[in-house]
């Protein structure tokens, strides 16, 4: 028997609540908390590698610098030196140089989260781009333009809900997004034995389409169309029922819709009306919650389905109602303690778009550091990223990154992005640091506080938690010491002065987590942060992109290519854990047979597939569970680069799904990347000759 250890696995945005049992540095098992008020005893595979990734000999545990193709162990001291007087030395050239992209992990570590301002800072650089803009951003904006906040998240609110409309989520393999939603399956099961339903709506008859009462194939990136026949629908059904007196504009809105021919909508997005009107009557009839993630973001117009989507919920009368969408009161108030957001602040150097709360697109990374003239960056510091990998046309950023004077990694892996740094700095291993959900109980549906303390020290004591290499390069590079709070004193701080008012000491003497009940409803209005404390939903610049919206069907001819998460990865970082690449190759080209059997591809055979950008050959796995019409490829594979130190990996490298993608293609009212809905050709592959 070793010592039990309560931490809450921070791979995900589930944040379960896990009992790591310990012997000295051994680990002897990682199991579910059953007494985590969240979670419920339940974990996935991938808990498990919080073990393989402490123990993965390829994991970096010294900083790296790379003298041509060679790379060499330093001391920290040596790294923070030479990055300090590289980057003054190239700031003293051009100011405007350098930026940074902060990566997917950022929104799981508490310490990032508070200290990442100080690099910019540093910095001084308006240069920022991050994994937001291939992600979530739509909803912010949604969010900054209704509630006055970009950061006020409304979620389902699944445990009492009826009806439960999923639309470009797969939480059965993702364990949900912006919606901290541990034990999926179970809450599902828990709602269909009230007799609710489930529906999800999907180019893929994803894992979750397959628990569902109902699956509905749409056609990628035509969502927009749909949601506009819905909205008309739910607003037909309810056309003098009041909604809350501080929503305004709806009459607006629906003035607008009427321009929208229905039949048009539904051939566009292939759903038929029947379908629609069934779900409106679900929407307007009991507690229900229509919720939308990655599917609907990363498309053209992933802004306008965001909106749409919090339209319908308030035009059905399900915003801040029981089981309907709610808004949770966390311990850490995210809307208390970050900006609202703004919009526009800058604009990009070389294609002008417009700054999204200070950030530009992840897309337009790789032209400003192509681009030649004032202002080229030419100094780049990647916090926890793998943009290579994850942001469109990967391998045209890749190229560009070799142009770089200085390119900065603080990553724990030699990865398809990081080998192209001049230092990676590595932080402390996953069980060597604490953890507090900050980002992500904010939209939990249980208001809980839980704090994880470090289950090992430091392997090496010289070795630095993410926090203090971040203030360590600002260090270096300003030649100011931060003088700050540690993240722990600052937690306790944010939580004393936070919506409950306890210390970290009693959130830590609740080891399992501290639970603060179910979301409460009728708490809007008072968490509102727009101006007039209400909720306009006619926001001047959707009602302006609507306006401008043509009903389109989609070019024919082409497939139309998505993207796809499995259980056992997590984007592209986990793919160096034996235990979670076992099995079944992942990475396949999944094709419906109508689709494939033109083409002459058989299951297991190869195919190329051809889009604007770039080309994979990757093997095709024919399904029925796509849409016809539609292929799906992985994201986050692709590690056999030259150069790359992750031997697991290697060998089950795939191809990157961002070798497709496109650099040009983003919706414009958020900047996020459209990397749904590609067109692209499929070929059986030729055969080398032998
Ligand atoms: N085609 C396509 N592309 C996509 C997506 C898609 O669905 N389809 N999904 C998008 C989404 S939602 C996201 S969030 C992005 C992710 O985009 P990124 O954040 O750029 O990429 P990740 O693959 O999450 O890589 C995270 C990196 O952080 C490192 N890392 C992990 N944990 C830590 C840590 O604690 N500290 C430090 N310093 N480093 C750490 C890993 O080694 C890895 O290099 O990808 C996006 N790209
Ligand atoms: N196991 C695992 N869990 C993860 C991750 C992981 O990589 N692996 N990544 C984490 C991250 S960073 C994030 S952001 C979340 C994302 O969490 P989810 O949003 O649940 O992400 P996906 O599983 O990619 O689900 C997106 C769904 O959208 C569908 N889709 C694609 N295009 C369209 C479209 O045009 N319209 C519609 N309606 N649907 C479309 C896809 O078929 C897919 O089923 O998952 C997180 N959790
Ligand atoms: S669902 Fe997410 S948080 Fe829960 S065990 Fe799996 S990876 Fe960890
Ligand atoms: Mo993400």
């Amino acid at each position: 028997m070793g010592e039990i250890h309560h931490r809450t696995c921070h791979i995900c945005e589930a944040n379960c609540g896990v009992l790591v049992e310990v012997e000295g540095r051994r680990v002897l098992s990682i199991k579910g908390d059953p007494d985590n008020p969240l979670s419920r005893g339940h974990i996935c595979p991938k808990a498990t590698a919080l073990e393989d990734l402490q123990n993965d000999p390829d994991r970096l545990r010294r900083p790296q610098k790379r003298v041509g193709e060679d790379w060499h162990d330093i001391s920290w001291e040596q790294a923070f030196r030479e990055i300090g007087e590289k980057t003054r030395a190239i700031l003293a050239r051009d100011p405007a140089s350098t930026a940074t992209y902060i990566g997917n992990p950022n929104a799981h570590s508490y310490g990032n989260a508070l200290n990442a301002h100080h690099l910019t800072k540093a910095l001084g650089t308006k240069n920022q781009f991050s994994a937001s803009t291939v992600d979530q951003m739509p909803h912010q904006v949604a969010n900054l333009l209704l509630y006055g906040h970009a950061s006020m998240f409304g979620i389902p609110d699944i445990d009492r809900t009826e009806t439960l409309i999923v639309i470009g989520g797969n939480p059965m393999a993702s364990n949900g997004s912006v919606w901290t939603v541990p034990d999926f399956r179970n809450r599902v099961r828990a709602l269909k034995a009230r007799g609710g339903q489930l529906v999800v709506i999907d180019p893929r008859r994803t894992e979750t389409a397959k628990i569902a009462d109902r699956h509905l194939f749409v056609k990628p990136a035509s969502d927009v169309f749909l949601l506009v026949a819905l909205l008309k629908a739910v607003m037909a059904r309810r056309p003098f029922q009041p909604v809350q007196d501080f929503v305004t504009g709806l009459d607006e809105v629906a003035a607008l819709l009427a321009r929208f021919d229905d039949a048009a909508c539904l051939a566009a997005s292939g759903v038929s009306a029947d379908d629609v009107a069934w779900m409106a009557e679900r929407l307007t009839a009991g507690p229900a919650a229509l919720y939308g993630r990655l599917g609907i973001a990363t498309q053209r117009h992933g802004t306008l389905n965001a909106w749409l989507i919090a339209l319908i919920n308030i035009a059905a009368g399900q915003l801040d109602r029981e089981g309907g969408t709610v808004f949770p009161i966390p311990a850490l108030d995210t809307i208390s303690m970050l900006p609202r957001g703004s919009l526009g602040k800058f604009t990009s150097r070389v294609s002008g778009h417009k700054s999204v709360l200070g950030e530009f697109p992840a897309a337009a990374l790789a032209e400003e550091i192509e681009t030649e003239g004032p202002g080229q960056i030419k100094a780049l510091f990647v916090v926890a990223g793998n943009p290579v990998l994850s942001t469109p046309n990967g391998p045209r950023l890749d190229k560009a990154l070799a142009g770089l004077d200085l390119m900065v990694s603080v990553d724990m892996y030699r990865n398809a992005t990081s080998r192209r740094a001049h230092y990676i700095l590595p932080p402390t291993g996953p069980l060597e640091r604490d953890h507090y959900g900050l980002f992500l109980l904010p939209m939990a549906v249980r208001n809980i506080a839980a704090y994880s303390k470090p289950t090992l020290e430091r392997e090496d004591p010289a070795a630095l938690h993410d926090w203090e290499i971040l203030r360590g390069l600002a260090q270096a590079i300003s030649g100011q010491p931060v003088q700050e709070p540690t993240p722990r004193e600052a937690l306790d701080h944010l939580l004393k002065t936070g919506p409950y008012k306890v210390s970290l000491a009693e959130v830590e003497a609740a080891p399992s987590g501290l639970d603060f009940g179910a979301p409460k409803t009728g708490v809007l209005p008072e968490r509102l942060r727009s101006d007039d404390q209400t909720v306009a939903c006619a926001v001047p610049a959707f009602m302006e992109a609507l306006a401008a919206l043509d009903v389109e069907v989609p070019e024919s001819g082409k497939l139309t290519l998505i993207g796809r998460r499995h259980l056992r990865t997590n984007n592209s970082w986990l793919a160096n854990s034996h235990r979670l690449t076992k099995g079944p190759n992942r990475c396949t080209l999944m094709i419906h047979p109508q689709d494939a059997a033109p083409l002459g591809l058989a299951d297991g055979d190869l195919a190329t597939v051809r889009s604007s950008s770039g080309e994979v050959t990757i093997p095709a796995e024919v399904t029925d569970d796509m849409m016809p019409g539609t292929v799906s490829i992985p994201h986050g594979w692709g590690h056999d680069l030259p150069g790359m130190a992750m031997q697991v990996a290697r060998a089950r490298a795939g191809v990157s799904a961002n070798a497709l993608t496109e650099s040009g293609a983003l919706d414009p009212l958020s900047g996020n990347a459209a990397l749904s809905g590609v067109q692209v050709e499929v070929a059986k592959a030729e055969l080398e000759a032998a």
